[in-house]
């Protein structure tokens, strides 16, 4: 098989670098991606296919992941992190130009607030990066803000403090509009402590009466993603805390409305697939915030935990995709990340986070569909359910490393990302990131 290396115009890591670190690997690459063509014809899929849709495959990374978080104790920077939103974008595009698949970038204000959106724009372009859903963020408060957070936002029982969220998320679909973005991601804290301490339908019914505002001003192109999260910063309720509400409120608003679902927004066990399923099957699937956890919102990198569900979700995904193919309507929600990473360098773990995604979305499109309709027919629960085993338990590892090749990255994105030495670099040339008060992100 052959090798097309992609000539990209920009590159923040040299390309040489990363044709030195691949030529070492190429010969094993191409054996295994032979013998991973030889395994697949055998059930009549063809490798070059995969390898296409792979390319165009694609999942948004997070701005506010870029930086080192920390939990709720403390946060370790790591020297040479990025310190405003251009470096963000920067490293971003270093992930993108490692691992393919990753062309753009979701932001969150005011965190990313800069002077010169213009500029901000050309700058990301050049990276070949482009932008995903704005995030608001009206869960804390900002220095010189009028109004307190602290008893909600969107749904505060007071208007002026409703005004000012509903502002805020103005503001941002404002400079999304500069920036080129489609969707605003809207999560509140909003919640409540205490049994007693909010009347449960009052402050769905001011949420609702605040984004209907929002919605108003959505440009018809855009769509407007509700995310849903269980408890976290509210203990004892929370405004939209599930998938249940968050499809009401979509309904309630409209067509550009759509549900978000992160994958750590739930109670432990609950099927998410199937959440997954139900919402693409009523036209409000709007997209994803991908990460993992053990716990709770634990933001951890994507497949750490529980790569067999991730690949459950992806099964529901292609599942769904072929549905609008076959009813000839569309299915485009927005793939984006969602992580926080306090122990490892963040580009290290979106590397990481961008192949098990992949790796699950071609797990689920080697899946035997047509095998496991039939077995499903006829009840044949154990020959159904390995469709499903099959699929998953393959090492594809070799379709996903001729993808990244072809669009210029590395067969192994991490080993030539430290052979770059781009983290030491930036940490010489970077001014450090010195706050060092706990906090998620
Ligand atoms: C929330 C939620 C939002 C993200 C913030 C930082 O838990 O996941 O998507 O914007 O964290
Ligand atoms: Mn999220
Ligand atoms: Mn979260």
């Amino acid at each position: 098989m052959g090798f097309l290396a992609v000539d990209r115009k920009i590159a923040t890591i040299p390309q040489e670098v990363i044709a030195r670190a691949n030529a070492k690997l190429m010969d094993a690459h191409l054996a295994d991606y032979d013998a991973l063509a030889a395994r697949l014809v055998r059930v009549n899929i063809d490798i070059e296919d995969l390898v296409e849709k792979l390319m165009a495959f694609s999942v948004g990374l997070p701005s506010w992941g870029m930086v080192s978080g920390g939990t709720r104790y403390a946060r370790f920077p790591l020297p040479g992190e990025p310190t405003n939103v251009f470096e963000k974008v920067e490293d971003c595009s270093v992930v993108n130009q490692l691992a393919g698949l990753t062309p753009r970038v979701s932001l969150h204000f005011p965190w990313d607030k800069c002077d010169d959106y213009e500029a901000l724009r050309q700058y990301t372009q050049t990276l070949g990066i482009g932008f995903d859903a704005i995030n608001s963020n009206t869960f804390q408060d900002q220095t010189g803000q009028k109004r307190s957070y602290k008893f909600g936002s969107l749904s505060h029982s007071q208007l002026a403090t409703r005004q000012q969220a509903i502002e805020h998320n103005l503001e941002c679909l404002d400079i999304g509009k500069k920036l080129g973005s489609k969707a605003l991601t809207v999560w509140i804290g909003d919640g409540s402590n205490f049994p007693g301490q909010v009347e449960f339908t009052d402050t769905l019914e001011r949420y609702l009466e605040s984004l209907r505002t929002v919605y108003g001003q959505l440009p018809d192109d855009w769509r407007l993603l509700i995310e849903h999260k269980m408890y976290e910063p509210a203990f004892y309720s929370t405004v939209i805390q599930d998938w249940g509400t968050s499809i009401l409120c979509a309904q309630a608003l409209g067509d550009k409305a759509q549900c978000l679902v992160d994958l750590g927004h739930h109670a432990p066990n609950v099927n998410i697939e199937m959440i997954v399923a139900r919402l693409s099957q009523f036209g409000k699937l709007g997209g994803f915030h991908f990460n993992d956890s053990k716990y709770g919102d634990d933001d951890l990198d994507s497949g750490s935990i529980n790569p067999f569900q991730l690949f459950l979700v992806f099964n529901e995904l292609v599942s769904a995709e072929k549905r609008a193919e076959r009813t000839g309507t569309r299915f485009t929600p927005s793939y984006m990340m969602d992580q926080t990473h306090n122990v490892t360098d963040p580009i290290e773990s979106l590397l990481n986070s961008a192949r098990a995604i992949a790796g699950a979305y071609v797990k689920a499109l080697i899946v035997d569909r047509d095998a496991m309709r039939a077995y499903q027919e006829d009840n044949d629960v154990i020959m159904a359910h390995n469709c499903l085993r099959l699929a998953f338990e393959s090492d594809v590892r070799a379709a996903l490393a001729m993808a990244r090749v072809r669009m210029g990255g590395a067969i192994d994105p991490i080993a030539a990302y430290r052979e770059s030495g781009y983290r030491a670099h930036k940490a010489d040339t970077r001014k450090a990131r010195t706050e060092l008060a706990g906090g998620i992100v």
